[in-house]
């Protein structure tokens, strides 16, 4: 997989250079604080990995939400490289049919392929990412189950009730504590020369909290957020489209926050 234990409260991850960067950036930003701490690259057995702090170290059996943020999740250097040279993947198609076999066109279908883009613009529209900016993609909970199985859920409702499922016992302290870490990130976002200059795509907020009470949420997988070109900036609010690089960020923690608090999303 992509994930190795490594030295006390660490974790190797398989390197990727669009990942270091991001790191080694942020360990010099108002994000920090919100990010697992960066030590740099290290060599396992011919392979490189980026060495990080272990989130789930100072848990005792954690629960954990996995949120992938943003209303797009794939770059747009994705979407010019499928114009200028589709690349049919059979994989994609395969998963595609998998959750809904009325999804494929029947060119889709005669080939037996869709692009990645293709794929990933139906991830978006099957799940909450167009609608909230943001969709659950997995919860392992402290009794040991494991959830990845969200793919449909898109409705609010359906959203609100994952959400209540994952805080559920003392709900009403944990809500606020998570309430409470997302209105930091939140100012941090705000005051960080990183974010503004960085579109942030595929990157995932992770929930953990235990039995004694500690919560805390952080951004976590970099591996898709790149630098804008020379003085441009992002709202991360604004719709996105070709070529203005929106990400949706911003306005998937504002839904998440107002799911959170349990108002009405509007
Ligand atoms: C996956 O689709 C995720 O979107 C991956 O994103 C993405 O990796 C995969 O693209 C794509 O197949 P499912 O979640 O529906 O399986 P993430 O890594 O953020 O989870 P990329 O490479 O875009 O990061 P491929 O091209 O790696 O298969
Ligand atoms: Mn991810």
């Amino acid at each position: 997989g992509n994930f190795q234990p490594g030295e006390d409260g660490r974790i190797l991850k398989r390197f990727c250079q669009c990942e270091q960067r991001s790191l080694e950036q942020l360990m010099r930003d108002p994000l920090r604080p919100f990010v697992p701490a960066y030590y740099g690259v290290v060599q396992r057995d011919g392979q490189t990995f980026n060495q990080m702090e272990d989130l789930l170290a100072d848990f005792e059996g954690p629960s954990i939400m996995d949120c992938k943020m943003g209303s797009r999740t794939y770059l747009e250097e994705e979407l010019v490289k499928a114009r200028e040279r589709p690349r049919p993947r059979k994989d994609m198609y395969e998963k595609m049919v998998a959750v809904d076999p009325g999804a494929p066109t029947p060119e889709e279908h005669a080939q037996g392929a869709v692009t990645k883009p293709r794929y990933m613009q139906w991830r978006e529209t099957m799940s909450s990412t167009s609608t909230l900016g943001f969709r659950i993609e997995g919860i392992k909970k402290a009794d040991g189950t494991c959830n990845t199985n969200f793919k449909k859920t898109q409705a609010l409702e359906q959203v609100t009730k994952v959400l209540e499922d994952f805080v559920d016992g003392d709900r009403g302290i944990l809500q606020r504590k998570y309430v409470a870490r997302l209105e930091e990130l939140h100012e941090a976002l705000e005051n960080s020369p990183f974010f503004k200059t960085h579109e942030v795509v595929g990157s995932s907020l992770l929930f953990v909290h235990d039995h004694t009470g500690l919560a805390k949420v952080w951004m976590i997988d970099f591996g898709k957020t790149v630098a804008l070109a020379d003085h441009q900036t992002l709202t991360h609010r604004l719709p996105w489209v070709e070529g203005n690089h929106e990400d949706g960020y911003l306005w998937g923690l504002d839904n998440m926050i107002r799911l959170l608090q349990g108002l009405a999303w509007s």
